[in-house]
């Protein structure tokens, strides 16, 4: 069977993220949007911290390294001195929601037109599996060996929630990209409607930014390694209790990309 190359992605679409990790998905999706609009030459990938940084081994794009958690506020850099090339940064929810909060909030309340990807494991995955401010209530990580205990750690931040209230902001999405497992007889099978949904989501936030618009899609995922659980396991956990504490949500589409 041929199998399609993309000019944007090394490798042949081969990652070295975790066996179960949807990180290398999001950065198949990503290439994908970019060779179907046209843009991969004119686009500029910033990267942050944790997993999501690596994306510079596997996407054949040009690269700016951000210090820990100031990507949005280089990629508005780069977008202002540089306005006809696509900016876009992918980022953990402990990166953009913890350690480089303020750059994402500034980013997006002034509407540049860049595009943020956050991938959301519910933990800081590259340094071990300590929660971080979206870990869900019960969660036990390293740092909550007892469980997240809302009372003394506050509940889990929702990006869309807080980003909701920006009114600069063009396209805000919430997306699941992790596949819900699905039971047979005899095997388990995997859907295939999160994958659809998640490229679909990346190809409208390029289309926003190319319409001048700030855009910003948050996806669910796992990291089964530091969750302490199987893949299969992880999976599950995303589609029982994930959804729950972040449900799938169009928040906003200001120029209708969505319908197009
Ligand atoms: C001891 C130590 N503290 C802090 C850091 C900075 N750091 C690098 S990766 C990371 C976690 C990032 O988590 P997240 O943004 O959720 O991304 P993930 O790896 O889960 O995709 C942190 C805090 C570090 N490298 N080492
Ligand atoms: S540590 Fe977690 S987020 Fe990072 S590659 Fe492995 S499974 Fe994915």
């Amino acid at each position: 069977m041929e199998v399609k190359q993309f000019s944007s992605i090394f490798e042949n679409g081969v990652t070295t993220y975790c066996p179960g990790c949807e990180h290398g998905l999001l950065l198949k999706f990503i290439g994908m949007a970019l060779d179907e609009l046209g843009i991969t030459e004119k686009a500029i990938m910033v990267g942050s911290v944790g997993c999501s940084t690596l994306a510079y081994k596997f996407l054949n794009v040009d690269y700016v390294q951000a210090p820990h958690g100031r990507a949005p506020a280089i990629m508005s850099a780069i977008k202002l001195l540089e306005k006809d090339k696509v900016v876009f940064g992918i980022q953990g929810d402990g990166d953009a929601l913890s350690i480089g909060i303020a750059e994402l909030i500034h980013a997006a309340n002034r509407g540049i037109p860049i595009t943020v990807f956050m991938y959301n494991n519910m933990v800081f995955g590259m340094t071990g599996g300590q929660m971080a401010p979206t870990t869900p209530e019960g969660m036990k990580t390293t740092t909550t060996p007892f469980g997240r205990d809302i009372k003394q750690m506050g509940p889990p931040l929702d990006a869309c929630k807080i980003l909701s209230s920006f009114p600069q902001i063009s396209y805000l999405k919430r997306v699941v990209i992790t596949p819900k497992p699905i039971f047979t007889k005899d095997r388990v099978m995997y859907s295939s409607k999160e994958a659809m949904d998640s490229y679909k989501a990346v190809l409208n936030a390029f289309k926003t930014q190319l319409m001048e618009g700030f855009s910003f899609v948050e996806f669910i995922g796992t990291c089964n390694v530091n969750w302490k659980m199987s893949i299969l396991d992880s999976k599950k956990y995303v589609h029982e209790v994930g959804v729950k504490v972040y449900p799938p949500a169009l928040c906003r589409d200001a120029f209708g990309v969505e319908k197009k």
